[in-house]
């Protein structure tokens, strides 16, 4: 990891007190050490896009999927959820990469600003889903996406500012962390719009807000501020919008601190109540891969190969 003196600074290990008999503080966390310059993203982009765009930083660890479309706020099509599928996918294989930021491309000078405002209605078809020319058949492909960020062994961080509202207001929900802008809006239209998310988007949201909100927010389709949305336990911070890209990057600095393996199995633990079988499927593949690396389960896979029987106790 490249070294970096003010992520070093504010590891909590690294940071000795200077003092045996210092009283106990919050700011011994090192949190507010870290540094707030913006995240210096790579000059190359590994792959281009049409409805996104797609960066990484080698110097801090962190990919930025942002959605580009900012004409329509943002709204998504099949293309677009098909982009974000295979930008994660990406994310996810790059070693060097520890943390994912879902973000927007907005300029005020040009279009209202927006995280997403959901489903692109202009392509909502007759036949059951969202078609833009480019599927077999109308899919409501988002609800995959949501799956594969559930999925994500790295912490994924939406990042909102302005409108997200609908299937976008979903995608922040799923994100394990939201950091807003002050100017954040938030809300569901489904049922105003034909339309509801009975999957994550409804209990998922139930666990964030509870029952109550969530009732509230779905049957009324109300829309609610940085500050309701913090109240409510629906995201983690907000800031003004000159702060935002600066507290994102020290989000991303602790996050890139940490140990990976643990915060893939923090996810996964969080992640298995609600998800089932598949929930505790991957908590399994943590447990399966460090298993993997012990001299236990490696006899296994020597014995067979040398055609004899296994020696486990040899190798507790
Ligand atoms: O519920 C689901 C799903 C459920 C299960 C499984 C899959 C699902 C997939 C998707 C969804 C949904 O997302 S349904 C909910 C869809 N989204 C909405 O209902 C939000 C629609 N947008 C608005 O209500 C408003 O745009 C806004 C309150 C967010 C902002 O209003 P504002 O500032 O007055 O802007 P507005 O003029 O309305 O929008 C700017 C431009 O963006 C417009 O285009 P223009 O007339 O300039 O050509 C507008 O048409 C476009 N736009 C905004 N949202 C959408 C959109 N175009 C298509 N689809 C949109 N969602």
């Amino acid at each position: 990891m490249t070294s970096n003196l003010s992520v070093d600074v504010a590891s909590m290990s690294a940071a000795r007190s200077p003092s045996k008999t210092a009283p106990p503080t919050k700011a011994r966390d090192g949190f507010e050490l870290i540094s707030r310059e913006p995240l210096v993203w790579d000059a190359k982009t590994s792959r281009e896009f049409q409805d996104i765009t797609y960066e990484i930083s080698t110097r801090d660890h962190c990919a930025r999927i942002a959605f580009n479309r900012p004409h329509v706020l943002h709204a998504f099509r099949p293309q677009t959820i098909r982009e974000i599928q295979q930008a994660l996918e990406l994310a996810i294989d790059n070693v060097n990469i520890g943390c994912i930021l879902i973000d927007s491309n907005n300029d005020p000078s040009q279009y209202t600003p927006a995280f997403c405002a959901g489903g692109d209605q202009s392509v909502r078809d007759d036949d059951g889903g969202y078609q833009d020319g480019t599927e077999a058949f109308p899919k409501l492909r988002v609800l995959d996406l949501q799956i594969q960020m559930r999925r994500c062994p790295k912490p994924i961080i939406a990042v909102v500012d302005g409108y997200a509202i609908g299937g976008g207001h979903i995608l922040h929900m799923v994100a394990d962390l939201t950091l807003a802008s002050d100017r954040a809006v938030f809300g569901q239209t489904g049922p105003r719009m034909g339309s509801v998310d009975a999957g994550y988007g409804s209990t998922h949201m139930a666990r964030l807000i509870g029952q109550k909100r969530a009732r509230e927010m779905w049957f009324l389709c109300r829309y609610y501020n940085a500050q309701e949305a913090y109240d409510m336990g629906l995201i983690n911070a907000y800031y003004p919008i000159v702060e935002l890209p600066g507290r994102v990057a020290q989000w991303v600095r602790r996050i890139i601190m940490n140990s990976p393996t643990a915060l893939a199995c923090a996810k996964a633990a969080l992640n298995a109540d609600q998800d089932g079988a598949a929930g505790i499927s991957q908590m399994g593949g943590e447990i399966t891969r460090l298993f993997y690396l012990s001299k236990e389960s490696q006899e296994g896979r020597d014995a067979f190969l040398q055609r004899r029987a296994p020696q486990f106790r040899s190798k507790l």
